[in-house]
């Protein structure tokens, strides 16, 4: 066959395979075509072009070559410097078939009755169909098989025989469709030209199949590949034969002294990717692309910020759902999905328990927190730092080490770094009558600011903060300035709501102050049976001086004006302390108990410690003319 004419049989033999194979492989195709925008991938599964696996790697078959050699290999590549002779190595089915249409491998000497070609590639490839076009008449049996774990198991993709129920006791395909068997590539006939196709996936299927599910994995992935030729045929004489007849010479040349010789084996197939790539690259990035250009290469150039050499994990930082594969069928292409770090990590891990927690939303950790933060989305100023207000949470200088005057500042508790203080306010555990956010001087109402804090002014208002001299009148500042743990002097008439708003950023944290993190239900007393109802160890009225955030608990200051009933613990008359329980549990105080505000309080005591303690079931009842009379009333009764 003059060569024009086999390059015009070889491109038809690669044209109608390909476009069998386009519908089989609709999927990849699909993909492969929608070029035009900057990347395939925007919003959408993609899949590398497909290409010849067997390009650019070396073709091993089993031949009278290696064997006439004592080759240590069962299978070689007829390394050219050994076979001197050998002038149609395997190489010769992997070259273009358009620049050198004339080449091919031949097999051993016809002593030789069967012979094998076997590609190894590197790592695991998809398969989409292979491609054989015979220089030789086409084997009478012949098996092309696969494995999917580097040879240690192989599977038969395709048997083909001239006769299937002789050959390999199979049923042939042509009779009952779905048999591994065919004999639709087995006929002798054409003697030269003649091709083998096999397709990996049903073009029936292939429409509702998507290419990037668990199954389509297992049919469709490949490490190896080997095509055993089993019986060789030769060319039926025959001087009946059409082709023969217009071009006698013809048979002659095309039937070749060696059992099997093939001009082109395409083995077409991309790398795996699980629809997140649209490019196979090498594994190093210095391997010279143009010298291989025509190779399937076994890297995938992840995108949807996917990784590894098969897109197969998700990129440091985006590990906040699990990872999936692209949806073929549906067309998802199944990102994966950034954690919230503000910017303070590199990289996040999976957390189930979080992931299911969040009913399947977000379950991102991040790892190693930086900038002094901590938490799981890094939104929290590590211990012994604070939220610097004014610039925003992504800097890397959000958080700022607690400054604490050692003086006024509580030495950090045994084992604990310090100093410490509120990570979002600044605000540091100060000693007693010490003030400001960094404990820096004494409160008002206190004095001689030193190491063991201040002292109370033992005056009926204040005192000089340095001598604790007595002063006269109120300083102007006098409410003002009361921050966490002030002593709020006992006059109710200095307390107005408009000083309740200057309190409030100052006392952020306090424990007597609603911060608006807690919502308490107010409780009102409709009568005094409702008390006498609840066996409260302790009901009295009292006014709250002062509220202290002890950062385990709390401890708010009280006078007690009057005693109704007391527990363990005799109750007179002066200052003494009650517990909110709340704020250990809830960062805040409920019931309120507002600085400067008389009170029924009616509660349990501590069992042990006979503390008194303010829960939730606490009577906090601002104390009232009314209220005044139905205590009368009810201590008539004897029910106090
Ligand atoms: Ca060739």
């Amino acid at each position: 066959m003059p060569s024009a004419e086999i390059r015009m049989k070889v491109l038809k033999v690669l044209d109608r395979g390909g476009q069998r194979v386009l519908v089989a492989f609709g999927w990849l195709l699909l993909w492969a075509t929608r070029s035009g925008a900057a990347s395939r991938c925007v919003d959408q599964p993609c899949s590398p072009p497909l290409g010849n696996l067997a390009s650019g790697r070396e073709l091993l078959t089993l031949s009278s070559c290696c064997v006439n050699n004592n080759s240590h290999q069962r299978l070689c590549s007829y390394p050219p410097h050994l076979c001197p002779d050998n002038t149609h190595p395997p190489s010769f089915m992997t070259d273009d078939p358009f620049l050198h249409p004339d080449t091919w491998w031949a097999s051993g000497e016809d002593d030789v009755k069967q012979d094998e070609i076997r590609l190894n590639l590197e790592t695991t490839f998809y398969l989409s169909h292979i491609v054989l076009v015979f220089r030789s008449p086409r084997p009478a049996s012949m098996v092309i098989e696969r494995s999917a774990d580097f040879g240690k198991t192989w599977e038969a993709l395709r048997i083909y025989a001239h006769n299937c129920r002789v050959e390999f006791d199979l049923d042939d395909d042509l009779n009952q469709p779905g048999s591994l068997c065919t004999s639709r590539y087995s006929n002798p006939r054409p003697c030269s030209g003649g091709e083998v196709i096999l397709r990996t996936l049903d073009p029936s299927s292939a429409r509702t199949f998507d290419p990037y599910s668990p199954e389509a994995l297992v049919r469709l992935t490949v490490t190896n590949l080997r095509i055993r030729l089993l019986k060789a045929q030769t060319c039926p004489v025959s001087i009946n034969y059409s082709a023969e007849r217009t071009n006698p010479t013809d048979s002659l040349k095309s039937t070749p002294s060696v059992p099997y010789a093939i001009y082109t084996l395409q083995a077409r197939g991309t790398c795996l990717c699980h629809g997140h790539a649209e490019y196979c690259i090498p594994y190093k990035d210095n391997e010279d692309k143009r010298q291989k250009s025509d190779m399937v290469f076994p890297k995938c150039q992840c995108v949807h910020h996917t990784e590894g050499d098969h897109c197969e994990r998700c990129a440091p930082l985006y590990n906040d759902r699990p990872w999936r594969p692209a949806n073929g069928s549906s067309g998802e292409p199944n990102p994966c999905s950034k954690c919230e770090c503000h910017g303070h990590a590199d990289s996040c891990h999976l957390s189930l328990r979080a992931w299911i927690s969040s009913g399947g939303t977000s379950g991102g950790v991040c790892d190693n927190c930086k900038h002094n933060t901590e938490g799981r989305r890094c939104q929290r100023c590590r211990h012994g730092y604070h939220r610097r207000m004014l610039v925003p949470l992504r800097s890397p200088h959000a958080c700022t080490r607690c400054w604490c005057d050692p003086r006024g500042a509580l030495p950090p508790l045994p084992g604990e770094v310090g100093p410490w203080c509120h990570p979002k306010s600044g605000q540091c555990h100060c000693k007693s009558g010490v003030g400001g956010v960094s404990c820096s001087h004494c409160l008002s109402g206190f004095w001689g600011f030193g190491e063991d804090g201040c002292k109370p002014c033992v005056c009926p208002h204040s005192c000089d903060q340095t001598t604790g001299h007595c002063l006269k009148s109120f300083p102007n500042n006098y409410v003002v300035n009361v921050p966490i743990g002030g002593k709020i002097p006992d006059v109710d008439q200095m307390f107005t709501a408009e000083k309740e708003v200057s309190w409030s950023k100052e006392l952020e944290v306090s424990a007597s102050h609603n911060t608006g993190k807690c919502r308490c239900k107010e409780k009102s007393l409709r009568s005094i049976t409702d008390l006498c109802r609840t066996k409260h160890d302790y009901v009295i009225k009292a006014s709250v001086l002062s509220a202290h955030d002890k950062g385990s608990h709390a401890e708010v200051r009280v006078k007690v004006r009057k005693v109704f009933r007391s527990g363990q613990v005799r109750l007179h008359l002066g200052i003494i302390s009650v517990y909110p329980l709340s704020w250990t549990s809830r960062g805040c105080t409920c019931p309120i108990l507002n600085p400067g505000v008389k009170y029924l309080l009616a509660g349990s005591e501590e069992p042990g410690t006979g503390r008194l303690l303010v829960t939730l079931q606490s009577v906090v009842v601002p104390w009232t003319p009314r209220l005044s009379l139905l205590f009368s009333v009810g201590l008539m009764n004897g029910c106090l």
